[in-house]
């Protein structure tokens, strides 16, 4: 029998697993999915290189989930033995060997590159990709292909957070403390976030804060688990946090809780933002939000006179068109009542992807080169094609941002070509119809993956990825603590890792040097690309997350003990202070009329994962949330005369998706919710709204004007 390899980590004892024959070893690792990055010991039987009876136990010794893991984690050793794995490259939907895909795939992005340019080949990443794998692929794209159109995911996930972050303290580290700070606050407000079901260990911390006395307040236009073990629930109208924000701005300076000498000492632009607000009397923003008086006085009062207390924001208000300013509204509430860099208190953006984090970093972002750099910056040009041995001149400048990247395919000016790295644009792009139809017009589309996802059974080329316990790598989980997800188990034999696929590209197009294939030589050339940046690595090795349990970005050098609160004693602008930002309200981009008089809001179940490519094919996942629903209020359903569990039709300007109905009386009558997990009829994303955040370039996935339908 094979050995796992790395069976012991640190001061990790290997532990055995009785519920199977053999007492087998297992290796520290973490797990596949979200930004928790739960950590778990993998141990597998190993029988002629096939692995079967994965068992799954969470370790205690990761602060993030301690002991605990959600059923997505449990089940995740089936996503290792549950034979839906590609294990052969195809070409035209027929099995071929490595070369000849390889070859294929290397001679046609030549071709297409010497007919129309290097911006005619497009690059596509993942925030569920480790930094070795984020990193090397935007090396790829600017030196190995030459262009500027690479862009990926986590645009249409914590990207209006990230613009709001950098906006107000010139930093975007998600959670500028860590986790552990929750359970010590008198107070928390999420806005737009149900942990409960998306990061179920992350409750713990709530739970604890709230029996020393804390109080938690949930904003959500849905009554969620998460919102349902609140104190207080702000039952909101979708799309309308921004004047919520304001609102409770206004009632805290009203009210006298405002921290005069935090706001002189660390800040910048109060004066103009309290102007700002001015006008935004309860009463008023009662009548936007829908939210009662009463409830933001006592939000307010909690938060005002809480000892220590956090803002988070999810991506319930950031996915909108306006959502960098509603991050900066709530920011501007968290300023002003003196959170930030404040020991125990603070604002945070909850990252969502497995590497949310570190994939935002180090350059698969189309303005980005590696360390948080950009790629306008001439110094940032400089140091990072040093490292690179290339000349600054020869580094492309900024792309397109992923919508406008997805758009533009197949277009006159646009890209001709895709090579697609951990994602599934074909289920989790808003107005996924006018994506369909840009791939399709694509010379050639390569996807890497581990499953055939409704995106790679639409393309030219699909290559098969090992994938995370069959490889090692670094994540930067939601805290900003980098971690070491490790090799567990042996993979399948026909699959080669992501870093390979890009090594053996590269090589292709002539350059066979400067993308190795294994995972620590990346990191390290990773550390120094990072040295000096934002997010710098430099002073991270994988000894030391080993012997540390992770290390919090930045850490400048191996003597440096990295950086838990991150603004304790300055933000990162160039004066040391945070700025507030004055921000106005606007209504969504598509507002509610006669021919669609309902708002339609979307996000997550607990038992599905992303676009679903993954726990779609997991047994006693799609046991547990089966199918495309659609989420009313009783008195709406029967308005419509429809009954719980009958088909749907919703409809919106740019298409129609269906649902079983389900019915729950305390959504709002005008909101109707959709999980955008599941595939064909039940997308979500043949409905969703592609405006734009100006800043961000996020999409509206929030909030848009729908009617329902029975279904025939
Ligand atoms: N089970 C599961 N867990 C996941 C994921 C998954 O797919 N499945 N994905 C991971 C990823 S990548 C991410 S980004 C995170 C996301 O984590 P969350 O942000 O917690 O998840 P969402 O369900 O997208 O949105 C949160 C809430 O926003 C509410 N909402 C909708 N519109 C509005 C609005 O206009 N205003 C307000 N205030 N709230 C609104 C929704 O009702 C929803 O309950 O989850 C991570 N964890
Ligand atoms: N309507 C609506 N749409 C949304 C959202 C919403 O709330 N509402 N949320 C948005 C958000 S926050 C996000 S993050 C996106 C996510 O949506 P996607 O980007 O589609 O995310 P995943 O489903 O995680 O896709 C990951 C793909 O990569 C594969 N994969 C996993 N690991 C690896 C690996 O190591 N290498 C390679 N090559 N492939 C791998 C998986 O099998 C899967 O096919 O969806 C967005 N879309
Ligand atoms: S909360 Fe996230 S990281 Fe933890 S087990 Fe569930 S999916 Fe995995
Ligand atoms: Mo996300």
């Amino acid at each position: 029998m094979a050995k796992p390899l790395g069976t012991t980590i640190g001061s990790m004892p290997i532990t055995s697993h009785p519920t199977t024959e053999h007492v087998k070893a297992g290796t520290a690792t973490h797990c596949p999915y979200c930004a928790l990055q739960c950590g778990m010991i993998v141990a597998a039987d190993e029988a002629d290189g096939v692995v079967r009876n994965v068992s799954i136990t969470p370790r205690r010794d990761i602060p993030a989930n301690a002991g605990g893991l959600c059923q997505k984690g449990w089940t995740a050793g089936e996503l290792l033995t549950n034979g839906e794995r590609l294990t052969t490259p195809l070409v035209d939907g027929r099995p071929a060997t490595w070369e000849e895909a390889l070859d294929h795939a290397a001679s046609r992005i030549a071709a297409i590159r010497a007919e129309h340019g290097p911006d005619a080949v497009a690059v596509f990443g993942g925030g569920g990709l480790t930094n070795e794998k984020a990193y090397l692929l935007g090396k790829f794209a600017r030196v190995a292909v030459g262009t500027s159109q690479i862009d990926y995911n986590g645009r249409f996930c914590m990207s209006s957070a990230a613009a709001a972050s950098i906006r107000a303290f010139g930093m975007d580290r998600g959670m500028p403390f860590p986790i552990t700070d929750l359970a010590e606050a008198d107070a928390v407000l999420i806005a737009g976030g149900n942990m409960a079901e998306t990061m179920p260990p992350f409750i713990r911390h709530l739970t604890l804060m709230r029996e020393r006395g804390g109080s938690l307040i949930v904003a959500d236009p849905r009554r969620t688990p998460t919102a349902a073990a609140a104190d207080l629930h702000l039952q909101i109208t979708p799309g309308t946090d921004l004047a919520l924000a304001l609102g409770l701005l206004h009632l805290a300076i009203a009210e006298g809780y405002v921290d005069d000498d935090y706001i002189a000492a660390r800040t910048t632009g109060f004066d103009a933002v309290r102007t700002s607000v001015s006008a935004w009397w309860p009463e008023r923003v009662e009548r936007i939000t829908g939210v009662p008086v009463a409830l933001m006085r006592e939000t307010v009062r909690l938060l005002g006179t809480a000892r220590r207390a956090m803002v988070l924001t999810g991506r319930g208000v950031e996915q909108h068109a306006k959502g960098t300013d509603t991050v900066t509204a709530f920011i501007n509430l968290a300023l002003a009542l003196g959170l930030p860099g404040t020991e125990g208190s603070g604002y945070a953006c909850i990252t969502g992807q497995g590497n949310g984090q570190g994939g935002r970093e180090h350059g698969q972002k189309a303005d980005q080169l590696p360390g948080y750099r950009r790629i306008d910056d001439p110094a940032a040009r400089a140091h990072v094609a040093s490292v690179w041995g290339v000349d600054p001149a020869a580094l492309p400048g900024p792309g397109r941002s992923a919508y406008e990247l997805l758009d533009a395919l197949g277009t006159r000016d646009g890209p001709r070509a895709l090579l697609l790295f951990g994602s599934n644009p074909l289920v989790s792009a808003p107005h996924v119809g006018r994506v369909i139809d840009r791939l399709a017009s694509l010379d050639l589309l390569v996807v890497c993956d581990i499953v055939l996802s409704e995106t790679a059974a639409a393309a030219d080329v699909v290559l098969p990825t090992t994938q995370w316990a069959e490889e090692t790598g670094t994540m930067t989980n939601l805290e900003g603590r980098v971690l070491l997800r490790r090799r567990s188990v042996a993979a399948p034999s026909g699959v080669r890792s992501d870093l390979a696929v890009l090594s053996g590209l590269a090589a292709r197009l002539g350059h066979p040097r400067g993308f190795p294939d294994d995972p620590e030589e990346v990191f390290e050339e990773l550390r120094r690309a990072s040295a000096g940046g934002p997010a710098d690595y430099s002073g991270i090795t994988y000894e030391r997350i080993a012997e540390e349990g992770g290390v919090f970005w930045p850490c400048p050098s191996e003597d440096h003990p990295g950086t838990p609160r991150p603004f304790l004693d300055r933000f990162a602008t160039p004066d040391g202070r945070a700025r507030f930002t004055p921000v106005a309200h606007r209504p969504p981009a598509e507002d509610i009329d006669e021919d669609y008089p309902l708002y339609l809001t979307t996000g997550r179940v607990l038992a599905q994962y992303q676009s679903g490519a993954q726990t779609r094919r997991i047994a006693p996942l799609t046991e547990a949330a089966p199918e495309a629903f659609v989420e009313l209020h009783p008195d709406l359903a029967e308005r419509i005369g429809v009954a719980d569990g009958e088909r749907l039709q919703v409809i919106s300007r740019r298409g129609s998706a269906s649902g079983v109905a389900r019915l729950n009386s305390t959504i709002r009558a005008d909101t109707v919710f959709m999980p955008f997990h599941y595939a064909a009829e039940g997308r979500a994303n043949l409905l969703t709204n592609t405006a734009l955040d100006p800043i961000s370039r996020m999409p509206e996935f929030k909030v848009c004007a729908v009617r329902l339908e029975k279904a025939a």
